[in-house]
């Protein structure tokens, strides 16, 4: 029987994939057996059932009027510290360098115990912080100084050894898919309420609306689209772009087309209904989207940007494009939608490399690996 381990998380609990990510390894490190410490401002979002190997840790952030700035950093530190002691832990799995590897270093220094980092870089911290010359040396740090470092695909490792120039050595473990939940599901009930008409196809996309997500792109290639083939756009999330994104919807004249969903939960629901994803992103470390709604039969077009081309196989369950290129997107969209012999067989393939590739026993099995290599453990 192998030795089960206390393993503390951290990761951003708001929406957005690294959360998702984090929150579903521990879940799945519970069902098998692990206890699990989540260490965060707030319960992480995908924490949505209790099970008893799984523990939620609030870090409460002082507002005092002397500081400028709430130290949410220091009080992460300070709780993790007193996790590691208090429930006598063996590792901390950290989502992102910065903050959370470099407060991890500092709470194991406070904790005095012996206990391992693992970092997962997930890419905003590199891809863009990385970028930032008075950021380059703490996330440096966060690396260095962990015990074992992993990025969610090879794009990112190559990136981060070119942008943040560490000595560690970066393992890659790609994201993976909760299968139970990642699934076609019949919500055809979703079209009537939503008005998709019975012709009409569904193209989605799903982002947080930064700049980064291009959905300015998604929406003019849609568009385009929907001058050819009888068709609706779902846009799901919320974020900084939303403004200039609905008035380009409607300079488009194409509002009776789009609906703006907001951020929702059960995405699986509206995965089963659609037709194709667009992920025209100009930044994406992976994609999990993208993998998701494979996971549904969704096939997808992404650019050829990042981890997207290790997410989505071209000519074989999605395409490739050219950040940008908004005609060669719209080709390959309507080639795809109008043909159904096609479709089928990019939806069936989508799943299957879904499955295959990335299915969560897989991925979660390499994570314990690392932990009981670091821990000398088996
Ligand atoms: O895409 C975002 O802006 C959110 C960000 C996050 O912190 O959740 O996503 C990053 O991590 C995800 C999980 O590993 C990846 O699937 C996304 O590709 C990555 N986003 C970027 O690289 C822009």
């Amino acid at each position: 029987m192998k030795t089960k381990l206390k393993i503390g998380i951290t990761c951003y609990p708001t929406v957005g994939g690294s959360g998702a990510i984090a929150t579903e390894l521990g879940k799945k490190l519970a069902e098998i057996g692990h206890e699990i410490h989540f260490i965060s401002s707030s319960l992480p979002f995908r924490l949505n059932k209790m099970h008893p190997n799984i523990f939620y840790h609030q870090v409460e952030v002082n507002q005092y009027s002397v500081f400028q700035y709430p130290p949410y950093d220091i009080a992460l530190a300070s709780k993790m510290a007193e996790v590691i002691n208090r429930e006598n832990l063996d590792l901390l799995h950290v989502h992102y360098a910065i903050p959370h590897a470099v407060c991890a270093i500092l709470a194991k220094q406070m904790s005095e115990k012996d206990i391992k980092i693992v970092t997962t870089l997930h890419g905003t911290d590199i891809t863009v912080l990385g970028y930032d010359p008075s950021l380059t040396d703490a996330i440096r740090f966060g690396i260095e100084k962990s015990d074992a470092v992993t990025a969610v695909s090879s794009s990112l490792t190559t990136q981060t050894y070119d942008v943040i120039k560490p000595e560690k050595s970066i393992e890659v473990v790609y994201n993976f898919i909760d299968e139970q939940i990642y699934r076609q599901t019949n919500s055809n009930y979703l079209r009537e309420e939503y008005g998709i008409k019975d012709e009409e196809k569904v193209v989605i996309h799903v982002s947080n609306f930064r700049g980064v997500k291009r959905v300015q792109d998604v929406v003019k290639a849609f568009a385009k689209i929907a001058k050819k083939i009888p068709a609706k756009l779902l846009l799901v999330g919320d974020g900084p772009e939303i403004s200039v994104v609905c008035r380009l919807v409607t300079e488009l004249g194409i509002n009776e087309q789009v609906l703006f969903l907001g951020k929702q939960d059960n995405l699986e629901e509206l995965y089963s209904i659609s037709d194709l994803m667009l992920l025209l992103s100009e930044k994406e470390s992976f994609g999990l989207v993208a993998l998701e709604a494979m996971a549904c039969g969704v096939p997808c077009i992404g650019t050829n940007i990042g981890g997207i081309p290790e997410v989505i196989s071209h000519e074989k369950n999605g395409y490739l494009c050219e950040l940008g290129d908004i005609d060669i997107i719209v080709e390959k969209g309507v080639t795809l939608l109008s043909n159904q012999a096609l479709h089928l067989k990019f939806s069936a393939e989508a799943v299957k490399s879904a499955y295959k590739n990335f299915r969560s026993e897989l991925i979660v099995a390499q994570y314990e690996n690392i932990y009981y290599k670091l821990l000398k453990k088996v």
